[in-house]
């Protein structure tokens, strides 16, 4: 029996594919990994196989993370978090100019997801080939929070070189809405690759969830990028409420400004978030996102209050 390392690049079902030096492997989880807490195994892990001489691999342990990017699991009761992808360097927030139309209060989630773990985030906004001027609106509301608008078009092959600078050598996941064109990029930038990718339905004007499952994509020159499914919302888990102004890089200078030292910038008197606001020294639709965000993580469950006897 051999023991190798590999990235795991997909889960498909209950078994992972895992690209090593040899090739890629599909193999099974070692049984006592499968109930380790919240330490799913998902794409960008760094795992160990074993290799029996039948070709059969078992993932038998999993290198510590140096970063990882975690949502809130969907479905009723306690917030679990749930890891994305595992080892990344940033985030690329992806929007669409038009079909579907930008969501300015889900990106601002996205974006605090990608702060609250640490990671540097970027926009971009594809489809620009059906709406030119959409870039504006961007760049007013995401330049002073120091996030980088970079306007792609698959369709028209616009844009794609400075993503493609944007992803060599580091490891990226790309995460934004269904329907933004997020497989139709990562297909763009890789020749020969073909994910799917899926309408936007026309009664609704959102995608059709065509990514099911986290995708690791090796990178030709290093790195690599996980294509995520994208979703109708995006939980905010885990963010701590205190720490969440800081996640709105722009409001970063005004925080040790208000009267109250634990001011939440909701309806404290003299609070310096919300005067920049009113001055529009901050984007006002910002604070508005904020004050939403603030609402959920703040918020116990109804489950997890009563789990502690609340
Ligand atoms: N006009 C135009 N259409 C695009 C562009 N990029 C992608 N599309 C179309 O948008 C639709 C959705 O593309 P996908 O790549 O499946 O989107 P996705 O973000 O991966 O969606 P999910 O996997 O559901 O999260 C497809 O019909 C694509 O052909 C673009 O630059 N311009
Ligand atoms: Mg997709
Ligand atoms: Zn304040």
């Amino acid at each position: 029996m051999a023991v190798t390392t590999g990235v795991v690049l997909a889960r498909t079902g209950s078994t992972y594919r895992v690209h090593t030096e040899g090739g890629e492997r599909i193999a099974a989880l070692r049984g006592k990994l499968k109930h380790q807490s919240g330490e799913r195994v998902v794409a960008g892990d760094v795992v160990e196989l074993e290799l029996q001489a039948d070709g059969a691999a078992t993932i038998c342990g999993v290198r510590p993370r140096r970063s990882v990017l975690a949502r809130r699991a969907a479905g009723e009761g306690r917030p679990r978090p749930q890891p994305i992808a595992a080892n990344v360097d940033q985030v690329v927030v992806v929007a669409a100019a038009r079909d579907p139309a930008p969501n300015f209060r889900m990106i601002d989630r996205f974006l605090v997801i990608a702060e609250a773990n640490g990671l540097p985030a970027v926009i971009v906004l594809n489809k620009i080939d059906l709406d030119r001027a959409a870039l504006e609106a961007f760049q007013q509301r995401y330049s002073p929070a120091g996030y980088q608008s970079l306007a792609t078009s698959v369709k028209v092959r616009d844009g794609l070189a400075a993503l493609r600078d944007l992803l060599r050598g580091r490891a990226t996941v790309l995460t934004g809405p269904s329907g933004v064109g997020k497989s139709s990029l990562v297909n763009a930038l890789h020749p020969g690759l073909d994910l799917r990718i899926g309408e936007v339905t026309e009664r609704w004007g959102t995608g059709k969830h065509t990514t099911r499952a986290a995708q690791l994509v090796p990178f030709v020159g290093g790195g690599y990028v996980v294509d995520t499914p994208g979703l109708q919302a995006a939980g905010t888990w885990g963010v701590d409420p205190d720490a969440l102004g800081a996640c709105f890089p722009e409001f970063r200078r005004f925080l040790d400004q208000c009267r109250f030292d634990n001011c939440r910038h909701l309806s404290e008197p003299q609070c310096a978030v919300r005067q920049a606001a009113e001055q529009g020294k901050v984007d006002p639709d910002r604070l508005v996102s904020y004050q939403r965000i603030y609402e959920e993580v703040s918020v116990p469950s109804w489950s997890s209050g009563r789990r502690r006897g609340r």
